[in-house]
């Protein structure tokens, strides 16, 4: 039998990280793309590093060649395409680089694939969003529901929606994507608002950090476990034919909700007092503002009604969307940032006292 190997751009983000685990244990040889930068942060999979079916290459979705050099060389069943300039505000301020990344990179791979005359042995996921819906025309969004992308995050993923389409149908390649709801997770960035939020709880709970500044309280998320959602990705690559697929719970929260929710998993009940700009959360058991509303975090187009109906991917690829709820989310993303929190306190302590110790000993002057 022949062996499956995967590539997987984007190995060292979320996602990334959690599919090699997935797919290593399911008995793949996976490769995945590193970039060059001058902090080599690889915390997410520092962990499976020398693992023997696991092995990192540096290539950079910019780059055609080293693209096409790379999948020649790994020779690919599967490709996950996850590599993208990922944050949706970030994108207002650097939407160049975000096209060339999140549209033209698809396009890359597509390309790579073609040069090496794989197409008929390679299977492409592409990592496609729930942002592709926008201002949304209706609620809630299906595999039919009309895209109205609303930043140009959204704009360039809009590009890597179709060119991955109109490949399927010009070369009768399978390539498809998931169009994933948001999912989030221990592993998750720390600038998207559930991990700023849990952060922050953690914070505030051991006395690190006074006050929380969100943007729109009143954003509504279908917000999902990461760990399910990768197990989905590889179900769409597994299913007789090539087809796309909304990945979502089902279920919608509000950003106030979840932040209510988070800090009563960190000890702090909070009431919620005024409206728009002006409103805060507040301490229940102090009187304390603990969250408050800063317009820094406000969008220039803001995305505020996203639910997904999972139907599809429950009936077709026999996913559970529901394997873990919107309470066990939050509650394991705390109970993780408590103990983060707590742990860089204890490595500064044990640094602190280790200078002493040399201080006092003139191992150091
Ligand atoms: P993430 O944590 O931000 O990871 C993004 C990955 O892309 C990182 O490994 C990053 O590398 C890599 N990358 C960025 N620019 C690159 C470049 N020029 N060349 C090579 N690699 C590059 O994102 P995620 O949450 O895991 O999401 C994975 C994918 O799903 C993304 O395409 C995202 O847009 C999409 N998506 C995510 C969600 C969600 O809720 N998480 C929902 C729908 C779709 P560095 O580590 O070097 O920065
Ligand atoms: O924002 C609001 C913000 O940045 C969620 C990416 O993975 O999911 C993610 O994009 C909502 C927005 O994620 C803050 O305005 C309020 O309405 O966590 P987020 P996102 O923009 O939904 C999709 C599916 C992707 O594809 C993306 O790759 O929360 N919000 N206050 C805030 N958001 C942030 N980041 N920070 C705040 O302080």
């Amino acid at each position: 039998m022949s062996k499956n190997i995967a590539l997987i751009t984007g190995v060292t983000g979320q996602d990334g990280s959690y599919l090699s685990e997935f797919l290593l244990a399911k008995g793949y040889e996976v490769h995945g793309i590193i970039r060059r930068s001058s902090v080599d942060y690889r915390e997410r999979i520092a962990h499976l590093e020398g693992t023997p079916n696991f092995h990192l290459h540096y290539a950079d979705m910019g780059d055609s060649m080293s693209l096409v050099k790379l999948v020649g060389k790994v020779q690919p069943t599967e490709i996950y395409n996850l590599a993208a300039q990922s944050h949706v505000q970030v994108s207002f301020d650097a939407p160049e680089f975000t096209a060339d990344v999140d549209a033209v990179g698809v396009l890359r791979i597509l390309e790579a694939v073609r040069t090496n005359h794989l197409e008929q042995s390679c299977k492409i996921y592409q990592a496609s969003t729930s942002e592709l819906y926008g201002k949304v025309e209706e609620v809630p969004q299906n595999e039919k529901t009309p895209f109205h992308p609303y930043s140009p995050y959204a704009v360039a993923k809009l590009y890597g929606f179709w060119i991955i389409k109109e490949y399927r149908e010009a070369y009768n390649m399978f390539c498809c994507s998931g169009i994933l709801f948001n999912h989030e997770s221990e592993r998750r960035g720390e600038t998207f608002v559930t991990r700023k939020i849990t952060l922050a709880a953690a914070r505030i709970a051991q006395g690190k950090q006074d006050c929380l500044y969100l943007g729109n309280l009143d954003s509504l998320r279908d917000w999902g476990y990461a760990k399910d959602y990768v197990e989905c990705m590889w179900l769409i690559l597994q299913h007789d034919t090539p087809e796309d697929f909304v990945i979502a719970t089902g279920v919608q929260h509000t950003v106030r909700e979840f932040a209510t929710l988070a800090f009563h998993h960190a000890g702090i009940e909070l009431r919620w007092e005024g409206e728009g700009v002006n409103e805060k959360g507040i301490d229940v058991a102090t009187g304390k503002v603990v969250v408050a509303v800063s317009e820094d975090f406000y969008r220039p187009t803001d995305v505020v009604n996203l639910w997904g109906d999972p139907t599809k991917a429950k009936k077709e690829l026999g996913w559970n969307p529901q394997a873990t709820s919107f309470e066990q989310l939050v509650e394991l993303m705390v109970k993780h940032d408590i103990a983060k929190v707590a742990a860089e306190d204890a490595a500064a302590n044990i640094r602190t006292m280790n200078l002493a110790e040399f201080l006092e000993k003139g191992i150091v002057k």
